[in-house]
């Protein structure tokens, strides 16, 4: 009688195991927020640097002195920055709301330092209405850049740091009330450090309170409040790796501080992915001379390789030049970078391969999932088996001079160690160097190298967290506008 049960048992027992192995991993260690998954989505955001600067000579950092009335955009349209936006794919963007120099861009009721007494429009205008009117016309998602620093409130007699602190909170309130949805908020930390933590959980709330789903970019003091963290240069480069946590970003050591936010830590006690910005020419406000300045094609593709392919989000710089329109020129080299980008990723050269890997978890996370373009499929190993290799077969010899490979984010960083190799044979594995012993995986991450020929690709997932969970991985060919 006993042995019978037993045996019922096992049998029940088994019919259950193809179900556990069909389940989704558990996640490992920290996952993004919601705020911080539709971020990542977004892949690209544009960066408006547009206000009293663009009216002096060559000047980025206004010392705060500078008279409203130059303020006189010609032609101000905010619609042509939209199609700039448009041709190239991006689908969010920032502007700087008030820079380091204290101009306003709204008439807002707390300053006279503002369009209010400006030339243009006869004071009339607000460059922020037009652009979140814009950004809604277009459907892009529209952020407001408020700068802590302000060097034209601080020429005051009576200023004080607390009445600065409620002074931006006044201002905060009206750009977070009065134009809409807000998706992201940028704290820049440029000549902020008077500004403490509190201070900025002051200000925080009435960013939570009014705009639930606002990204915040925060760094030095306002990290604590963090979505995104700075990545520590403004060269577009993210580190190699650049995992997604961090550890408290406290400056002991200044070498320690921008490492630690250019790369972030595999071990790290939160998750606050890095966001790239960097400017589409030398300056962050427009300047005529740079007109010949406007980084190339073949730049701007170097850029978005270390940081949308740096498991990152590239905020891309564009100046409103002083009739208050993007430069063709900055326009066309965004449009191209788009166009190259479509077509180097339209072909993964290895959707027609047959697939053989180790650490399957079961059919419904098989291998080919990887290669399917699919947006909810993914590999997935066996419970605490951290490592795979997934061989790639091809009909015909395939060119390639390109990787790319997503991890699924909502399960945490997993994978920790991987490569990629070739071989004619399935015997002789060729490791490609710019890919060997890599580290982070996160939402995205590119590899470009000499083109290689070859019969089968392996993906080696060589350790990790917990089990592997890959979205996708293919191998491509550079568009020609890449070509140098
Ligand atoms: C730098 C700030 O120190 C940093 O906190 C962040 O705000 C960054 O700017 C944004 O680019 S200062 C800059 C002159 C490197």
């Amino acid at each position: 009688m006993k042995v019978k049960v037993l045996f019922a048992s096992v049998i029940i027992a088994l019919s259950f195991l193809p179900c556990i192995a069909q389940q989704a991993p558990v996640p490992y260690g920290l996952t993004p927020s919601g705020r911080q998954l539709e971020w990542y989505d977004r892949e690209m955001i544009a960066f408006f640097h547009f206000g009293i600067n663009t009216f002096e000579e060559y000047v980025n950092e206004g010392d705060g002195k500078a008279s409203t009335a130059i303020f006189n955009p010609t032609a101000l349209d905010c619609r042509q920055w939209m199609q700039t936006l448009k041709a190239a794919g991006i689908p969010a963007a920032i502007l700087t709301a008030k820079h380091a120099d204290g101009f306003c861009l709204w008439p807002s009721k707390y300053t006279d330092y503002s369009v209010k007494n400006a030339t243009w429009k006869n004071g009339k205008g607000d460059v922020v209405r037009e652009f979140v009117d814009a950004c809604e016309e277009y459907g892009l998602k529209a952020g407001i850049y408020l700068g802590p620093h302000d060097r034209h409130e601080h020429l005051s007699p009576l200023y004080t740091t607390e009445r600065y602190k409620e002074y931006y909170a006044h201002q905060l309130d009206e750009l977070m009330s009065d134009y809409g949805k807000v998706w992201e908020t940028w704290w820049d930390g440029a000549g902020a450090d008077e500004l403490t933590t509190p201070i900025y959980r002051h200000w925080y709330k009435i960013v939570r309170e009014k705009q639930p789903d606002c990204v915040i970019f925060g760094t030095k003091n306002s990290y604590p409040f963090a979505d995104v963290r700075w990545m520590g240069n403004e060269a577009g480069e993210a580190g190699d790796p650049c995992w997604a946590t961090t550890d408290s970003i406290a400056i002991r050591d200044e070498a320690q501080y921008y490492k630690g936010l250019n790369e972030g830590s595999v071990e790290g006690n939160a998750y606050i992915p890095a966001e790239t910005d960097v400017s589409i020419r030398p300056s962050w406000f427009y300047h005529a001379e740079e007109d010949s300045r406007v980084k190339s094609v073949h730049e701007l593709w170097d850029i978005y390789c270390t940081s949308v392919g740096h498991n990152s989000v590239l905020l891309l710089n564009f100046p409103p030049d002083r009739r208050g329109l993007i430069h063709p020129t900055d326009s066309l080299h965004a449009a191209l970078l788009k166009q190259g980008v479509d077509e180097t990723f339209k072909t993964n050269l290895l959707a027609k391969a047959k697939i053989k890997a180790t650490n399957v978890r079961g059919a419904k996370f098989g291998p080919e999932r990887m290669v399917d373009g699919e947006k909810e499929t993914y590999f997935a190993g066996k419970d605490k088996e951290v490592k795979a290799d997934i061989v790639f077969t091809l009909p015909e010899k395939i060119e390639f001079d390109c990787l790319m490979i997503q991890e699924v984010i909502e399960l945490g960083h997993r994978t920790t160690k991987w490569s990629v190799e070739y071989s004619d044979d399935g015997r002789n594995w060729i490791s490609i160097p710019e890919a060997t012993d890599k580290q982070a995986i996160g939402h995205k991450w590119i590899v470009r190298f000499a083109p290689v020929k070859a019969k089968q690709v392996r993906l080696r997932i060589l350790d990790g967290k917990a089990c592997p969970a890959i979205h996708t991985f293919g191998v491509y060919k550079q568009s020609p506008l890449f070509q140098s």
